[in-house]
């Protein structure tokens, strides 16, 4: 199973503790290929050493490859949205998000019947949304095989 975890980079860091939470989670369930995002050393301002070129081609290649995505959509993110719709309808995609106090999330995602959008409060949540995830994903793989 290869997980793509999408996140905030440039819309922001204020999550980055819980995307390496939910990263360590999901390593329970499969090979992560952007475990980067959870990086803690890695700002709002990226890494230098990489063209633009080469980050956008790696990602795309990475979100083609992976079996599913699971995306953090707390904090509102370009990339993390230009993901999620660039495989909506092609692959299983999991959105997780937060309540928080004034702001809600995108109706482009929780409108979008392509997406399973799950709302947590503690990580306890995201571990059971996760396993419940992967149990219907493997469950529909054995549908589409009979
Ligand atoms: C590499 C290592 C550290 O920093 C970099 C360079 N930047 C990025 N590296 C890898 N993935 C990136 C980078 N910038 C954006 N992304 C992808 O877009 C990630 O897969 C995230 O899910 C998403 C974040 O989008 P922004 O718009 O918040 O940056």
């Amino acid at each position: 199973m290869k997980i793509y975890f999408a996140g905030s980079i440039t819309g922001g860091r204020g999550d980055k503790e819980l995307y390496l939470e939910i990263i360590n989670l999901l390593k329970k369930h499969g090979t992560v290929l952007t475990e980067h995002v959870g990086a803690q050393t890695l700002s709002a301002m990226g890494n230098v050493d990489l063209t633009d070129e080469f980050t956008y081609e790696r990602c795309m290649n990475w979100t083609k490859e992976a079996d599913v995505i699971v995306a953090e959509v707390t904090t509102p993110s370009l990339g993390v949205g230009y993901e999620i719709g660039e495989m909506s309808g092609i692959k299983p995609i999991l959105c997780l998000y937060r309540l928080q106090d004034g702001k809600r999330v995108s109706r482009m995602l929780t409108g979008n019947k392509n997406l399973q959008t799950e709302k947590y409060e503690t990580i306890k949540d995201i571990e059971t949304i996760l396993e419940n995830f992967f149990k219907n994903f493997y469950a529909n793989d054995k549908t589409n095989l009979s």
